[in-house]
């Protein structure tokens, strides 16, 4: 037996979780002490693990996450890239506004990437979104617009792309990574399989950093396993920073009250309406919310 060494693991499948050490990618399995312990490895933990004479490797310990994701299965994310196409499928800002919040208040930094920008102008995204101090990216991998800056902003960093289905996630990360071939749309629709899609999370590294495909899963997956305290949300909105702590009421909610700092900064153009509009429609969802129903996917 060799000593312990730490490792990242890439991807789990079948019982085996795949590490990578240096040059080397090592397949460990998991010790009973996981299952009793009822955690599982996942892609973008950093892991302790053994090697024995025969070259099987073990995991010991799953070091202590710095964040993480339920659906998909991630951990210690330093970005989420929240995947929109201006155009087929048509975008949701409840649903962008949904996944930025999850990410924030999870400390994962998040950035926007609106794609197709081939196929119809984004000026309302780009008026919605370039100012509320987020990175935004406009790409198309038709155009190759925007391809490079992306790529610079994966650098360094463990990164997930999130998105649902069709707004291009695969083809934007075979375009980023040439070595890689991941089924696309186009391709799963003449095989007929389209929505039986493997599941499996998987770390793929790219600009000194990884990325992770998740495929199988939609943004809508991150909404329904993060769930926020009410109290919390304002911290997924990062433009109404300034705001808070102005209102005439401490207990303000940001909703309805009279002498709302961030109600009268959406009236004077100062937040965009829909980025408000999906704040209270996140608001009246979790105000009802009990403690013990959040326990589940908290990080800590
Ligand atoms: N016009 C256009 N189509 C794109 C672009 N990117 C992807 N597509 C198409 O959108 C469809 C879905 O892409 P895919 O990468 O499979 O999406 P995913 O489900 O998010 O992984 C495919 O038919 C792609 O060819 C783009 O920039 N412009
Ligand atoms: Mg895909
Ligand atoms: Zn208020």
């Amino acid at each position: 037996m060799q000593a312990e060494r730490t490792g990242l693991v890439l991807k789990g499948i079948g019982g085996f979780y795949y590490v990578q050490d240096g040059e080397n990618l090592i397949s460990c399995r998991a010790r009973g002490k996981f299952r009793k312990d009822r955690v599982s490895p996942y892609a973008g933990d950093h892991v302790r693990f053994t090697v024995d004479e025969n070259g099987e490797g073990y995991l010991a310990e799953i070091l202590p996450r710095r964040n993480f994701l339920v659906r998909p299965p991630l951990a210690n994310l330093d970005k989420l890239f929240v995947i929109s196409s201006v155009s087929d499928p048509q975008p949701s800002t409840l649903i962008i506004d949904k996944t930025i919040a999850a990410a924030e208040l999870k400390n994962i930094e998040p950035v926007l990437v609106f794609t197709k920008t081939d196929l119809e102008d984004a000026s309302v995204l780009r008026e919605i979104y370039g100012g509320i101090g987020l990175r935004t990216y406009f790409v198309s991998a038709e155009s190759s617009e925007g391809m490079d800056a992306l790529r610079a902003e994966l650098a360094g960093c463990i990164s997930a792309f999130t998105g649902n289905s069709g707004v291009g996630k695969s083809t934007l990360l075979n375009r980023l990574m040439p070595q890689l071939v991941l089924e696309t749309g186009e391709i799963s629709r003449k095989l007929g399989r389209g929505r039986h899609t493997t599941r499996h999370v998987e770390l793929y590294p790219v600009e000194n950093g990884y990325v992770a495909d998740t495929p199988g899963f939609s943004t809508l997956d991150i909404e329904r396993y993060e769930l926020f305290r009410k109290e919390e949300l304002p911290g997924g909105f990062r433009e109404f920073e300034p705001y808070l702590g102005q209102c005439r009421f401490s207990s303000c909610s940001h909703t309805c009250e009279k002498g709302c700092a961030v109600l009268a900064a959406a009236q004077a153009g100062k937040i965009a309406r829909s980025r408000l509009e999906s704040y209270i429609a996140m608001y009246n969802e979790v105000k009802d919310i009990r403690e013990w129903q959040l326990s589940k996917t908290r990080n800590v």
